[in-house]
């Protein structure tokens, strides 16, 4: 059985990923240090490293005997990036180099890193992978230069390293606990809790939402195969996403659908280093095969049903 490591594993998108990954037969180890994530979210028989990927020593004892490395663990939120810069550059970006040069040393084949269609910002109409980037974050920033940094250990070093840029995920064990948890989590807890549901501007502002079943099935599958880009290269970036935008007021609306009865919305100012606009297509990860299986409402409605 082949060692898959998911770094960020106890988190949101990586307790879907660590379910996904053992369904499709790897043997999974997490490294989290466990800021955000929470070891509820593993099987009690998952390994669990609990240790900060920007750790040298950390980083080498989870790379250990590892076929693949699934690369989660970040600071995700934009307005606390704003606020902490210089930790999100330690955690986003020094902790992939840090990971991936273990990860080199130790001869992991294949590595696949969680970035972000963040790295767009507010460019206009719809992004693919090879739209210009104007990160306007120090999160998104981060992410890019990551993603640069995979790109030379394809060039440099022949690692085959895949790149995904996730538009916006929802879905269990999302948290709605701190400030900078995402919308459709703070969202879900304001309903269950007969709260308002804030709204920080005009309501106007647009995301794609995807899944979290369906981005953990696309990390599962870039684990094998051929994922070279465009080019022919590794290194390739890849979107995950519906391709279809919606509104926080749209949002709002379809929640109150799923959820059968009104909810309170109340505007606040706009959030500094919010895009305004996210849009794009996956076209390139379908033409891989994937497509994604849970339709907004659906998700939605399973949301609150299990909240
Ligand atoms: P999350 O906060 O649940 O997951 C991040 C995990 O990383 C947590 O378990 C946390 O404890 C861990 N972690 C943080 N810093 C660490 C460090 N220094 N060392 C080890 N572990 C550390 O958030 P998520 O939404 O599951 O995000 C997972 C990945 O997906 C992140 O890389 C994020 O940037 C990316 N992403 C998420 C979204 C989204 O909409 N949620 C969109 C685009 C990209
Ligand atoms: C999410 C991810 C981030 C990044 C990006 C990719 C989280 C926490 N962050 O950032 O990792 O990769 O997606 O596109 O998942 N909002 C409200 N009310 C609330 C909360 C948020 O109006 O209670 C607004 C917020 O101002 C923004 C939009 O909802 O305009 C989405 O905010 P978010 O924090 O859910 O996600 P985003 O896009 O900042």
């Amino acid at each position: 059985m082949q060692r898959l490591l998911i770094t960020g594993g106890a988190g949101f998108i990586g307790s879907h990923s660590v379910e996904a990954a053992r369904r499709a037969g790897w043997q999974v180890r997490v490294l989290d240090d466990l800021s955000t994530g929470d070891p509820r979210n593993l099987p009690a028989d998952v390994e669990l490293i609990a240790g900060d990927v920007a750790d040298a020593a950390a980083a080498a004892q989870a790379v250990a005997d590892c076929t693949a490395v699934l690369h989660l663990a970040a600071l995700v939120s934009v307005p606390q990036s704003m606020a902490e810069p210089a930790a999100t550059l330690r955690t986003n970006t020094t902790g992939t180099a840090v990971l991936i040069e273990a990860a080199r040393q130790a001869n992991v084949r294949r590595f696949v890193l969680a970035s972000t269609c963040a790295v767009y910002g507010d460019l206009p109409g719809r992004k693919d992978e090879a739209s210009p980037v104007q990160p306007l974050s120090p999160y998104a920033a981060s992410k890019l230069m990551a993603e640069q940094w995979l790109q030379l250990y394809a060039r440099a070093y022949g690692m085959e390293t895949v790149i995904f840029r996730y538009f916006n995920v929802y879905g269990p064990r999302q948290r709605a606990d701190s400030p900078y948890s995402g919308v459709i989590a703070k969202w879900c807890d304001a309903v269950q809790s007969s709260a308002p549901c804030i709204i920080f501007g005009d309501g106007e502002q647009t995301r794609d939402f995807v899944s979290v079943h369906d981005v953990a099935a696309a990390n599962i599958a870039a684990l094998a195969g051929d994922w070279r880009g465009e080019d022919g290269a590794w290194g390739g970036v890849f979107q995950v996403g519906v391709g279809v935008s919606v509104s926080l007021n749209q949002l709002l609306d379809t929640l109150q659908q799923a959820a059968g009865y009104p909810i309170t919305r109340e505007y606040r100012p706009a959030r500094a280093g919010d895009i305004v606009h996210s849009a794009g297509s996956s076209d390139r990860l379908r033409q891989r095969g994937w497509q994604p299986r849970v339709d907004l409402e659906t998700g939605l409605r399973e949301l609150l049903r299990d909240w």
